[in-house]
């Protein structure tokens, strides 16, 4: 059984997947709106790890005995200054959500609830790869340019991303 404060935290945290999960779409439809279609593909994908992280959260919550509560997402951003600025965001977005799921380490391990504790490891790691992905985009676009040729080689070698296997979201 969840603990009050545990199931209101895990509620936020899903919220706030669900957010991400706009927030990527939304840099999709800019990217492909620019014709780069290869990063607005990468960006899509990225939206639906962001469902996939979101629904962990929210069946975790159920078989623990909680009460999963969806709320309004907030609306993400919708234009940004360039490709360079909506990836500086992305970086921007995933150290804080990196934030957020050390936050909810601490507070499971406070209320020694292990199973809790043991569930959110596999964010801790996730959210490793997840910062490691975005920084190595917007580090390709700072020194390829982020516009011209560079662009659109860093966009058609983006192109080329595949979904993940389901539950290694
Ligand atoms: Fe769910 O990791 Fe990004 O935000």
């Amino acid at each position: 059984m969840l603990g009050t404060k545990i199931q209101d935290a895990f509620n936020r945290q899903m919220n706030a997947e669900f957010h991400s999960s706009f927030l990527y779409l939304s840099m999709s439809a800019y990217l492909q709106a620019l014709n780069l279609k290869g990063i607005a593909h990468w960006m899509r994908l990225q939206a639906e790890e962001e469902h996939a992280h979101a629904m962990k959260f929210f069946d975790f919550i159920n078989h623990r005995g909680g009460e999963v509560r969806l709320v309004e997402v907030a609306a993400p951003s919708a234009k940004w200054d360039s490709p360079l600025a909506a990836l500086e965001a992305a970086s921007q977005h995933e150290c804080k959500i990196t934030g957020d799921i050390n936050e909810l380490v601490d507070l499971a391990a406070a209320h020694k609830d292990h199973a809790s504790h043991a569930f959110l490891h596999w964010f801790v790691t996730e959210q490793v790869e997840e910062e490691a992905a975005v920084q190595e985009i917007r580090d390709k676009l700072k020194l390829g340019g982020d516009s011209g040729a560079g662009l659109l080689l860093i966009d058609h070698g983006l192109a080329q991303r595949t979904p993940h296997a389901t539950g290694d979201a």
